[in-house]
Order: C-alpha cells, then sequence, then structure tokens
C-alpha cells in the first residue's frame, strides 16, 4: 500500500491507494512505520518525503473499514498513535510533499511532519467534526503549535477545505508550489535538506520540542548537553575548518 525508494539521500516514501485517496488502513499504517525506521536507521538517508501517488495526499481513515461498534479508541492507541510516535521521535528531517487533499488524519501526517510543501492545486480539511467526531492523530497538538489556538479551534469546528495559497498565509505550507514545477522542487527541496548536517537538525528537532514540556532551567541543561553532542560530530570539524578556509561546507551527516 505505500512504495519506497532512497534516491540521492532522501527515502521517497508515498502513500499508494489512490484509488480510496490513499486512505489509511491498518496495514498501510504498519507499512509507513516499517519505512520511517528504516529510514531512521539507514546511514544513506538524510532527509524522508512522504508523498501520494495520484490526485490526493491523504484522505485519512478508510472509512469503509470503521463501521459501527468499532473501538475508535483502540484503533488509535493500535495503529496511529504508534505511527505517530515513530515519526516524532524520527531525528531526521520529514518532508510532507502534499501533492493534493490532506483529509482527516491525512492532514495530521502532514502536520506530523516537519516541513510541508504544498502544490498549489492541494488542499487540507480537518474532516472529523464533518463525520461526528475530534481531531485526532496527534491533530489538536500540532494544528495549535503551527497556526495557533483560535485558528486551529476554527479549522477543527468548521471543517472546511482550506486551499493552499490560505495554508500559506496561515504557515501551514513551508512553500506553495506550481504543478509544472512540483516534481523538480520538492526534489531540490529535499536534496538541500540532505546535505546539511543530519546530526545538528536531528538534535534542532529534539530541542526545540523539548523546550515545550520543561522549565527554561531544565532546558538550559538539555542544551548543552545537545551543543556537547553537536560538537563532537564530523559535520562540526568540517564546518569549522570551512569556515576558515573560506569554502562551502561538505558536511556527511556524521
Ligand atoms: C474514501 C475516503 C476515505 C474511504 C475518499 N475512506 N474512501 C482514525 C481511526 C479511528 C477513528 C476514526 O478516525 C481516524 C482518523 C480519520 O482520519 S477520520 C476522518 C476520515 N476522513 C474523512 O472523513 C474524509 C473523507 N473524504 C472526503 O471528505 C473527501 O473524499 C475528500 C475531501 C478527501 C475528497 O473529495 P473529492 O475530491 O470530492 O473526492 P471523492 O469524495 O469523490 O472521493 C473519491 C473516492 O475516494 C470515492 O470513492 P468512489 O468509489 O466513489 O470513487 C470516495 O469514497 C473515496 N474516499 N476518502 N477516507
Amino acid at each position: 500500500t505505500i512504495t519506497y525508494r532512497v534516491e540521492n539521500g532522501v527515502a521517497w516514501l508515498t502513500l499508494n491507494r489512490p484509488d480510496k485517496l490513499n486512505a489509511f488502513t491498518s496495514q498501510m499504517n504498519r507499512e509507513i512505520q516499517k519505512a520511517i525506521k528504516t529510514s531512521a536507521s539507514s546511514d544513506e538517508v538524510r532527509a524522508i518525503i512522504i508523498t501520494g501517488e495520484g490526485r490526493a495526499f491523504c484522505s485519512g481513515q478508510d472509512l469503509s473499514e470503521v463501521d459501527e461498534g468499532v473501538n475508535l479508541g483502540q484503533m488509535l492507541r493500535e495503529d496511529y498513535s504508534p505511527m505517530m510516535q515513530q515519526i516524532a521521535s524520527c531525528e531526521k528531517p520529514i518532508i510532507a510533499a502534499v501533492n493534493g487533499v490532506a483529509a482527516g488524519a491525512g492532514f495530521s501526517l502532514a502536520l506530523a511532519c516537519d516541513f510541508r510543501l504544498v502544490s498549489e492545486k492541494a488542499s487540507f480539511l480537518n474532516a472529523f467534526v464533518n463525520i461526528g467526531l475530534i481531531p485526532d492523530s496527534g491533530n489538536l497538538y500540532y494544528l495549535s503549535r503551527i497556526v495557533g489556538h483560535a485558528k486551529a479551534l476554527e479549522l477543527s469546528v468548521f471543517g472546511e477545505k482550506v486551499p493552499a495559497a490560505e495554508a500559506k498565509n496561515m504557515g501551514l505550507a513551508t512553500k506553495v508550489i506550481s504543478v509544472e514545477e512540483w516534481n523538480e522542487q520538492v526534489k531540490a527541496f529535499a536534496e538541500n535538506i540532505a546535505s546539511k548536517p543530519t546530526k545538528a537538525i536531528g538534535l534542532i528537532k529534539r530541542y526545540l520540542e523539548a523546550s515545550y514540556h520543561l522549565s527554561l532551567e531544565e532546558y538550559l541543561k538539555e542544551e548543552a548537553e545537545g551543543q556537547r553532542i553537536a560538537g563532537l560530530t564530523i559535520d562540526y570539524s568540517e564546518g569549522v575548518t570551512a569556515f576558515a578556509e573560506k569554502r562551502k561546507a561538505q558536511f556527511i551527516g556524521k
């Protein structure tokens, strides 16, 4: 239900159920988790792209699989929460290449990523309320941090489509890309990130997240430890050497 390939330091993870607008099934959830795990532990991979096959990014949970009587809490605990945890703990940059509509948990997936490249024909839809549910899979957690409390509440309560241009104004989109330039620009964006000091990016992600849960005192302690670790990388030596030699640094991600 997904395809996975690695090219020029970038792992491409493509949701592949285009007839269902790439709706999630249990199997797809497991395959995504496995692909993130593989990418996280592979030396070759320095950036991860999640995108969708066909005209959609992801339409959320496959609604033909959740008839009445299904324990939705259990589904989240077993299928979705582990996937969201896997993404959150991944210390490599993850890019959502939002090629088309991202609805329900598909929206949550895009929110959990570090960057959102958004096609001009894409849109975001917090669809949950339209079927009487609450935004799940970390949606409110990430959405409020990205767009602020008031907008998060508005998008969640009204359940209306947010077009690409509006998403950009709200800070939801890192970049909006035209259909003609889509492939080229997504690739260039990912390969640029893949050429950066990967370990430092992982630490930046870790400490930015930690900052929400710690006091300043605790945070500064953690930060010093993070910088100690960054200072031991080959990329740090290369960065300082390249600066002294007035040339562009060649980072290797170690
Ligand atoms: C679909 C789906 C879909 C199945 C389109 N499932 N077939 C997790 C676990 C536990 C509890 C519950 O919550 C969750 C998380 C969730 O994600 S809940 C929210 C689930 N998602 C939604 O409510 C969104 C439902 N879809 C839509 O609102 C629309 O399809 C969007 C806005 C995504 C796209 O609209 P259109 O571009 O007009 O396309 P369409 O509606 O015609 O869909 C095309 C086909 O895809 C169609 O099938 P058909 O056989 O008629 O061609 C749809 O039935 C199918 N499809 N989403 N989630």
